[in-house]
């Protein structure tokens, strides 16, 4: 069994129960959610084994964080609980860009951005065979990008999601900072995004955009959305397509196809094949509200998949 950690602020989610501007909704859905706990989760899933260290508000939403995501089968044994209160955010869904969700953050000062290095135990570090963090965690706050930095330096091996979150920094921090990143520190995944290669090597197109980028990772993971996805590695790439669903949220439909490619990729899956797999992950997760609840295992999987060769 391979096991990941990450790390990250977990946030509570208020998720609109409607879609249109956040001003004339009145209900709203609780969900656990954080880039990396998504990805723990959708690691876990597929029957690895995975830990975040990160911190909590000593709070009814740091323990309720705390213990869904233990109920998840995630090891938080390295999740302390801080005196500062635990992030929250809320979603604005399908407006004003149908299909896509806007983050409201409350998280200024949260118990999440307090991480630090000394948060991260080395020895812990090196039980793992990955460490994977994101953009969102190098930009809450100094302490917490040194974290990263700290278990980075201590990786056998090390996965990034570039996340870029505009709410939390600029784009030219957000260069400087992932970039530098990426210059110190090789990984063996980078999973990113059009937007988020626009801004870090200035490219719009994803081939020319992964030219570049993989002289810092030797697999990286284009996410396309509703297209799907593309993985190039040792000078090949292959194309996943994505399906056509109704969406409800998109949120963390990234992490769901990064955490499930990580996991199967370290069941032995081949790279072809674990992608296949994992744009199915992202394909179901948009259908629900919150993050991770609709990260599939993998016989569901491939029940989808059965179910398209029809
Ligand atoms: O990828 C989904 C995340 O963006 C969401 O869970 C909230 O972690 C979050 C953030 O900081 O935006």
């Amino acid at each position: 069994m391979a096991k990941m950690i990450t790390l990250c602020e977990i946030l509570i989610e208020f998720n609109a129960l409607t879609s249109g501007p956040l001003r004339h909704v009145t209900y709203f859905e609780k969900h656990i959610a954080g880039s990396e706990a998504n990805y723990c989760v959708a690691f876990t899933k597929q029957g690895n084994e995975c830990g975040i260290i990160a911190r909590l508000g000593e709070d009814e939403f740091g323990y309720n964080a705390m213990e869904w995501l233990r109920g998840k089968g995630v090891d938080v044994s390295h999740i302390k609980f801080d005196p500062a209160p635990t992030g929250i955010f809320f979603i604005q869904r399908h407006y004003p860009v149908p299909h896509k969700s806007n983050f409201i953050y409350y998280r200024k000062g949260s118990a999440g951005s307090k991480l630090s290095p000394e948060d991260v135990d080395e020895n812990y570090i090196r039980s793992a065979d990955l460490v994977h963090s994101s953009g969102i965690t190098l930009a809450i706050s100094d302490s917490a990008k040194n974290a990263v930095i700290k278990a980075f330096n201590n990786a056998k091996v090390r996965s990034l999601d570039t996340n870029i979150r505009l709410k939390l920094w600029s784009a030219e921090q957000a260069r400087e900072i992932i970039m530098g990143v990426l210059k110190e520190y090789p990984l063996k995944f980078l999973i990113t995004d059009i937007e988020d290669s626009r801004i870090l090597v200035r490219e719009s197109d994803p081939d020319a955009a992964v030219s570049k980028l993989s002289n810092y990772a030797e697999i990286v993971i284009m996410k396309l959305g509703p297209k799907g996805s593309t993985v190039y590695y040792e000078g090949k790439k292959y194309h996943s397509p994505g399906y056509q669903v109704p969406v409800e949220d998109v949120t963390g439909a990234g992490d769901a196809l990064g955490g499930t490619f990580l996991s199967l990729y370290y069941k032995g899956f081949s790279i072809e094949k674990a992608l296949d797999y994992a744009v199915v992950a992202s394909t179901l997760s948009v259908m629900v509200r919150g993050d991770h609840e609709n990260i599939p295992s993998t016989s569901d999987i491939e029940s989808f998949l059965e179910e398209m060769k029809r």
